[in-house]
């Protein structure tokens, strides 16, 4: 048996309630048996409303169940940017840390040192190549990228040229992603895939690869942005163009400007993940395996989608998924 194991059961056979302060940029304080845990979310990058999305959903968790919550993250998503993150967060010792691992092998190794500190790990959104953390908490991608083919497909009459922007190879999610959109056009033999393209996370990156494929090829018919840069700068790269009308954009995410972009039709579907739901089951599975000391029975828990149209996008049930600029 674990140390953390040992004194969350301790804790839970002795009805003992730890008490501890907030430090800073943490909340906690409300009653529901979080018996005051201290838990470090890392996110992928700061800053992306996907993150803050889920952040917000971990947040609002950690204040029901009074454990404390300190969220963190780098200011590119990297590996190189993440880990002194990751190593400064295991030297503070929290009871968990719930990380978004920027990479699916460079984390391995730092992700190690946390759970070599006695340090439960979940990893949300992204996983890494190794089975080692409790659990991960996350979409289901593949099929994501498959409802944007699909998505796509019917945007171009299921047929003409399409290609996809996306990251970087190595991100477990947006390479799931382009599995899953590859997969799905193999149902069209009338669309020519032309492949993908990696804007390194950057939307200005994004929008010169779109324009350059517009140039290049004047009869592309859509684009699939595997991410919420990717597909913002799919859309601007498209304005730039002058084809909105011609070119269909699906994007995945639904941030504040994708949405915008989707009013006003540069865009045409987006697959919105529910980051707040992965934030808050996040916080939930830390605090039952820290009070009990059991592993979760599920080492993948997949959150849902929601495919938002211009038709759907005033409906509470789908509202309530786009994503939040802040808490
Ligand atoms: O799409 C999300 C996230 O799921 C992915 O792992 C990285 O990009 C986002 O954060 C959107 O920018």
């Amino acid at each position: 048996m674990t140390r953390r194991r040992f004194l969350g059961l301790a804790a839970a056979g002795a009805g003992v309630t730890m008490l501890g302060g907030c430090g800073s940029g943490g909340s906690g304080g409300g009653q529901g048996g979080g018996e005051n845990y201290r838990i470090t979310l890392i996110q992928g990058v700061r800053g992306d409303e996907f993150y803050i999305s889920m952040e917000c959903g971990a947040r609002s968790r950690a204040g029901q169940l009074g454990a404390e919550l300190n969220v963190q993250g780098p200011a590119e998503f990297s590996p190189a940017e993440q880990t002194p993150i990751l190593n400064a967060a295991i030297q503070a010792g929290p009871d968990a840390i719930l990380i978004a691992p920027t990479d699916t092998t460079a984390m391995v190794g730092p992700i190690q040192s946390a759970i070599n500190q006695d340090i439960a790990v979940f990893t949300v959104d992204t996983f890494i190549e190794k089975d080692i953390a409790l659990a991960n908490i996350s979409s289901d991608n593949v099929e994501g990228g498959r409802q944007a083919a699909k998505a796509l497909a019917q945007a171009i009459g299921e047929g003409g040229k399409v290609f996809c922007i996306s990251v970087t190879p190595g991100i477990s999610t947006t390479d799931q992603r382009q599995q899953g959109f590859e997969a799905g056009l193999e149902e069209y033999p009338d669309i020519e895939y032309l492949g993908t393209e990696f804007c390194d996370n950057d939307a200005n990156k994004a929008a010169s690869i779109a324009n350059a494929k517009i140039q290049a090829e004047p009869d592309l018919a859509g684009i699939f942005g595997a991410n919420l840069f990717s597909a913002q700068g799919g859309a601007v790269g498209s304005r730039q163009a002058g084809k909105e009308d011609q070119v269909k954009i699906v994007g995945f995410d639904a941030g504040p400007t994708q949405v915008r972009d989707l009013r006003s039709k540069t865009v045409d579907a987006l697959i919105a993940q529910h980051p707040a739901d992965i934030g808050s089951k996040g916080v939930q599975m830390a605090v039952d395996y820290l009070k009990s000391g059991n592993e979760p029975s599920q080492k993948q828990v997949k959150t849902g989608l929601t495919i938002v149209t211009r038709q759907n996008i005033e409906q509470p049930d789908v509202e309530k998924y786009l994503y939040k600029a802040e808490c």
